[in-house]
């Protein structure tokens, strides 16, 4: 077996079949470069300047309601719209364009504007994953929606406009490429296999438990063999089901507690408001069963080293593969060390 603690290497991602190159031997290199500002959780309860918080005002005037749970409106900014008209523009197959039709919607998760998934209730998270079931459906049935993306950006580091509890969904006509990858892979695997990719993924890792950061009786969460960014997680029903929708009250609460659980852990790892994006990857809209679809999660995360030091995707990432120092072996450890519980509970 090679040393693969020791020795610079390339993991592959089964999902992408995209590779990334794994450099364990760098990670002490110094770090005198860019530092980031802390991350930590908004102080007030409600602000009375921000556009998510209830009874505020939004741009375009529209004013929220007093919500008590989770609330979704229509993005006023939104990157698709159902009214698009359609095109389509071909000059020698290399000046190519598609019109494409969308929704996009904002989901608070809280009305309270310092809380975070991390800080919530497990109950009140619940509320947000029947909120999340709700949309998924709702715009996977429009008859100009192919897919449907559900996800959250936590943190100014990932680009998140607003510390109030919130993610957005964009749904789509078409399948994104990140998506559609993701999808040929897993179709192919079941034809050659007869099984599940991330089913048979999963029982792999849970028979050694090195990479499994945690997890119960519904989901498990693990530092993927494949993982790009420094603590990432991918997290994996037990059961194979291909959509939100498929949950029951019982697996729904477990997805509550899990997240929890990922989202407290990661704060704990550098005592701040970590940073992330996260989305599901779910089957496509339409109707059809898309029976090799397995549901999970995304965690890319951009700290690396502390709080206040980023990883960058620059330079030979752009160019030619993304590359990690730390292994996904002693992320996954360090994930496990830190406590269950939040450092401000
Ligand atoms: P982010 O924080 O992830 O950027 O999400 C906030 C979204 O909220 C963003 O997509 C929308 C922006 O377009 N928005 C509104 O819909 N109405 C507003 O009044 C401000 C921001
Ligand atoms: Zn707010």
């Amino acid at each position: 077996m090679a040393d693969w603690t020791q020795h610079p290497h390339r993991r592959l991602n089964p999902l992408t079949r995209e590779w990334v190159l794994v450099s364990p031997h760098r990670a002490q290199r110094p770090w005198q470069g860019q530092v980031e500002r802390e991350a930590q959780p908004a102080a007030m309860e409600y602000d009375p300047k921000c556009y998510l918080c209830p009874g505020n005002s939004r741009s375009g005037g529209t004013r929220n309601v007093a919500y008590a749970g989770t609330l979704v409106f229509d993005n006023d900014f939104a990157t698709l719209t159902a009214a698009t008209p359609e095109f389509a523009h071909n000059e020698s197959g290399l000046l190519v364009a598609q019109s494409e039709r969308g929704s996009c919607r904002v989901v608070c998760f809280s009305p309270r504007h310092d809380l975070t998934l991390a800080r919530m209730a497990a109950a009140e998270i619940r509320a947000v994953i029947d909120t999340w079931a709700k949309q998924y459906i709702e715009l996977g049935a429009m008859p100009h929606i192919g897919y449907v993306q559900i996800f959250e950006n936590r943190g100014e580091m990932m680009g998140c406009s607003n510390a109030h509890p919130h993610g957005q969904i964009w749904a789509s006509q078409r399948m994104p490429h990140e998506v559609a990858k993701e999808d040929r892979a897993q179709i192919e695997y079941r034809e050659a296999r007869g099984s599940c990719l991330l089913c048979d993924y999963l029982a792999l890792e849970r028979r050694t438990g090195e990479r499994v950061v945690c997890e119960n009786e519904f989901f498990a969460a693990l530092v993927p063999f494949w993982a790009i960014w420094p603590f990432e997680i991918l997290l994996v029903s037990r059961g194979h089901r291909s959509g939100i929708d498929q949950f029951d009250a019982v697996e729904r609460n477990a997805m509550a507690a899990l997240l929890k659980e990922i989202t407290t852990r990661y704060d704990n790892l550098f005592e701040c408001s970590f940073p992330y994006s996260m989305g599901f990857h779910q089957r496509p809209a339409g109707g059809a069963s898309h029976e090799a679809w397995h549901f999970h999660a995304h965690f890319y995360p951009p700290l690396l080293r502390s709080a206040t030091v980023r990883k960058f995707m620059v330079g030979y990432e752009l160019l030619c593969q993304p590359q990690r120092d730390i292994t996904a072996e002693s992320a996954a450890a360090r994930l496990r060390e830190v406590a269950a519980k939040h450092y401000l509970d």
